[in-house]
Formats: structure tokens, C-alpha cells, sequence
């Protein structure tokens, strides 16, 4: 049975049903060239497996991916007749976008590892589309918890068939630095050892983390690495006693309280060590931005803070690299032109988060949207979590996640103000990749419906919205990811 039309997620910004199917044979070829290629390859290994069939990647095709003009920016046209498939636009990142949206025309078997008995068949249809935001983000708390390079590319790979295109890693935190930097050994030595609960730990080498980056690429996905700073640091402070202010390093930490630690803001070494730091991370990340966190620092005077942040920014700026920081960071009012805000408070602003928030556009930057009580992955669904915390305002239902506007948050914000939005998975409470995708899923496509989609005119009514996610849910269940059976949604079983 053809998948019926309207059920893509994100949804596209027109799709206009056709007359009949394009049917799938052995000899379905891939046509592409250029930069296409690649995402003619990776199409090829995404159908391959369930159909158990050649696809054949070359000049000839009946499937056609071509990379020409005139397309809007991101966006794709995807035209599905009897006689083939026509995908096109703008370059390779715009083409895999539309990928993901052929692929989703698909039968939900598609998603299945091993071949499975299904009628190969596209509903014959006319898509036009692009993205609302160019910044889809989704960040992954891999200081928490360690999540190894499979794991982590398995998540790369969860976003990306949602058209989420930029993976925020956040490296350091209190209880583990996730990042091998040569030139300060003991970073990983002492401070990766440990992470919540007590056992495990671990890093990405270099290689591990260019791997990482490798692969998102591949995927058309950029890498953010955090490095948050000045607090959330108790790891690098365990590992050198002369980053603390009193020359003495604390004992390792396990917990999950915030808001304790602080670097030096004094000491010359803070700023010597940062910068080692960010030009070894600068060196390995070829997207253009790097993220320093600036959240919770609550034990960092004021002043103190307001100095290391115009430092630390200024540093991450002379490697080249645009800053990324918590919305915190616009307590300065010296950040270099163009630093991009991430906004983590509520939907209804928590006292000063409006006014941080805010100052990032009044210094010629923009914001990335992540608010707490509707973008985070890692907020309980409701009292039947097992996994997941509540700080954020209570639980957060998968209608909570969906009914929600990033430019109706703050006063006098437009999308033009907006980079885009982001989707937080932190991990305290998670340790595996099925803790992981039990969190995001299917809250994790709600958020990219808001990041992709365009801006409705009415606000998001999530009745519309649920037979779409009672649709991916069968593809979830093909490709054994495992999701909140969420009792808003009627799933198909
Ligand atoms: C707040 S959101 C934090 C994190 C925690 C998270 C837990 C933000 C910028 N900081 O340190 O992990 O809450 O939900």
C-alpha cells in the first residue's frame, strides 16, 4: 500500500497528490553527478537494505537528483510520476533534505536492516519545500554520561531523517571533559574518568572526534562543540590544581547538582589554558561556530564573570570561529559582533532571561531558540517517566512539545532575528542509546517540524499534527528505534 500523502515530518511547505505510483523495480537506478553523488550513494544505501534490491548509482536512472538553480535556500522539488523521480535543488546539504522527504514516501519497511516483502511503491505527488530556520539543532550532553562514537553517530543519523542539520555536543561539564586537548593531558587523564553515578566515563581522541565530525558531515550535519565556561568546569578544576584560584584541586564529581564550580578569573593561566583549549578545537571543527557555554555560573562574581566573558569570547573569535553562547552570556555587553544567543528559559521568559537574551541582538547577533519547557528532550513526558527530571516547569507532553512558536517567545522578535531553534538531550538520567531515543522520540519531531516548517498562520494544533506521528511511529518501529508510546497519538499499534 502507497504511503499516503501528507504524512512527511517536517512537514513540506506544499505537496500536491498526483495520479498513480512510481513502482520500484530491480532495475531502479540512481541518477546523479557532482555533488550529488554523494547523496545519490548514501540514498542507495538507505534503500538497499529493506528492498534487497541493486540500486545502481550512476548516469543513468529512473531516480534523478540533480543540483541546479533556482531553488529557495535549503530547499528542494521533489516530483514523483510513473515514470520516475525527479529530485532537485541547490546544492548537496538542500538535496539530502529532500532525500529524507523521498524516503519518508516510502513504505515504513523501508527503515527495516533486512529485507522485507513490501510493495516498493512513491504515490505519485509534487512537493515543493524549504526550511524556515537554516539552524535546526539538536544537542547531545556527552559529559553527563559518555556516549561512544557509535551511539553518537546513530543520533546523527535520528536527526537526520528529521532534517535537523547542526549537532551541538556539549564536551565539558562538571562530571567528565570529553575531549582529548594535547597540549593539557590530564584533562582527560583525571577529568574524563568519571561521570554521573560512578562508573564509565570517557573521551573522543582527536581522530575520535574528527571521526565524529566525519560523519555528520556526511550527513550534512555540522558539528557545535561546547566548552562551557567559566562554571560547569569541577572537571578540568580536578584535573589542574592551577586553574583554581587557590591552587588546590576538588575531588572529582559524580552528582547532578549545577552551579557550583568556576574557574579562576584572576589567573592569567584561565585565559592561557582557554586558549589552548579552543585553538586545538578550532583546528578540528571546520563549521563555524564554537559554543562556551556561560550557563550557571552561579558562584562567579558578577564583574568576574563579565571580564572572562569578554575574554573567552574574544578568544574563540581571533581562532575565527563565530561564538555560541547560553543566553547568559548577553550579560556582556562587549561580545564580538554577530555571537549567537541560545535561549533556554520558559516559553513565558523567567525574570532576566528576556533582557540577556535580547542583548545578543542589540550587539548584531542572533538567537538560537531552546526553551526549556517545551525543547528539552530530557524533561519527564509526565508521571509515568521512569527516566528524565522536571525542573523545567513539570513534565513535558509530546502536545507540550508541538504547540509552540520560537518567534511568539520573546518581545519584538522576528525569525529574521532567529538562527534557528535547538532541541537540548541532557543526561543526567540517561545512559544508554535507548535512554537516549526514548527521550527524543517522538518529542524530538515535533521540534523539527517547528524548525523546518513554515511559520503557520494559526498557532500549531497538535489533532493535526498526531496521525503524522501515529505514521512515523511505524518507522520508528522498522528501524528498531524505540519512542514514547505518548496517549495523545493514536499509534497503529
Ligand atoms: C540546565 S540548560 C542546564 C544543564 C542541565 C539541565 C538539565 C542549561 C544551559 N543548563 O546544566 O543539565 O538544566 O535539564
Amino acid at each position: 500500500m502507497p504511503t499516503v500523502p501528507g504524512t512527511v515530518i517536517p512537514d513540506p511547505v506544499s505537496q500536491v497528490a498526483g495520479q498513480g505510483e512510481f513502482v520500484i523495480t530491480p532495475t531502479t537506478g540512481i541518477r546523479a553527478t557532482g555533488d550529488g553523488l554523494p547523496v545519490a550513494n548514501y540514498l542507495g544505501e538507505l534503500l538497499r537494505p529493506a528492498t534487497g534490491l541493486p540500486f545502481p548509482v550512476g548516469d543513468t536512472g529512473d531516480i534523478t537528483l540533480v543540483i541546479e538553480a533556482g531553488h529557495p535556500a535549503g530547499g528542494y522539488d521533489l516530483v514523483v510520476t510513473t515514470t520516475g523521480i525527479r529530485l532537485a535543488a541547490d546544492d548537496a546539504a538542500a538535496l539530502f533534505a529532500g532525500a529524507q522527504t523521498l524516503r519518508q514516501l516510502l513504505p515504513p519497511a523501508i527503515e527495516g536492516r533486512a529485507q522485507a516483502d513490501a510493495e516498493w511503491v512513491v504515490a505519485a505527488t509534487v512537493i515543493h519545500d524549504y526550511p524556515r530556520f537554516a539552524y535546526r539543532g539538536a544537542m547531545l550532553d556527552v559529559a553527563r554520561h559518555f556516549f561512544d562514537i557509535a551511539t553518537v553517530k546513530r543520533y546523527i543519523d535520528d536527526i537526520a531523517m528529521l532534517k535537523i542539520n547542526v549537532l551541538h555536543l556539549h564536551l565539558t561539564d562538571d562530571q567528565g571533559w570529553r575531549i582529548a586537548i594535547d597540549r593539557w593531558p590530564k584533562l582527560t587523564e583525571i577529568g574524563a574518568a568519571t561521570q554521573v553515578g560512578g562508573t564509565g566515563g570517557g573521551f573522543y581522541s582527536h581522530d575520535d572526534y574528527r571521526d565524529i565530525v566525519a560523519y555528520a558531515a556526511s550527513r550534512y550535519v555540522t558539528v557545535v562543540p561546547e566548552i562551557d565556561v567559566p562554571g560547569h568546569t569541577n572537571a578540568a578544576l580536578a584535573s589542574y590544581p592551577e586553574l583554581n584560584c587557590d591552587g588546590r584541586s576538588p575531588a572529582v564529581y559524580e552528582g547532578i547538582e549545577v552551579g557550583f564550580s568556576s574557574l579562576c578569573i584572576g589567573a592569567e593561566r584561565t585565559y592561557e589554558f582557554f586558549d589552548d583549549v579552543i585553538t586545538e578545537l578550532a583546528e578540528l571543527t571546520p563549521g563555524p561556530w564554537i559554543h562556551i557555554g556561560g550557563d550557571e555560573s552561579l558562584t562567579t562574581p558578577e564583574a568576574d564573570f563579565l571580564t572572562f566573558v569578554s575574554r573567552a569570547a574574544a578568544i574563540v573569535a581571533s581562532h575565527g570561529k563565530t561564538v555560541i553562547g547560553w543566553h547568559e552570556l548577553g550579560r556582556s555587553t562587549r561580545l564580538p559582533a554577530g555571537t549567537i544567543g541560545e535561549y533556554w528559559s520558559f516559553t513565558t521568559a523567567q525574570a532576566d532571561a528576556a533582557a540577556h537574551a535580547l542583548s545578543f541582538i542589540q550587539q548584531g547577533g542572533r538567537l538560537v531558540m531552546a526553551p526549556a519547557d517545551v525543547a528539552y528532550l530530557d524533561m519527564k513526558y509526565d508521571d509515568s517517566s521512569t527516566l528524565g527530571l522536571t525542573w523545567a516547569d513539570g513534565a513535558t507532553s509530546v502536545p507540550d512539545s508541538y504547540q509552540w512558536d520560537p518567534a511568539a517567545i520573546l518581545p519584538g522578535i522576528d525569525d529574521d532575528q532567529l538562527l534557528g531553534i535547538e532541541a537540548p538531550l541532557w543526561t543526567e538520567t540517561l545512559a544508554t542509546i535507548a535512554d537516549l531515543e526514548s527521550m527524543a522520540f517522538p518529542r524530538i519531531a515535533c521540534v523539527a517540524e517547528i524548525a523546518w516548517s513554515a511559520r503557520p498562520s494559526v498557532p500549531r494544533n497538535f489533532a493535526d499534527f498526531a496521525p503524522r506521528l501515529a505514521a512515523l511511529g511505524l518507522r520508528l518501529d522498522a528501524a528498531g528505534i524505540g519512542y514514547y508510546r505518548a496517549p495523545e497519538v493514536a499509534w497503529h499499534h
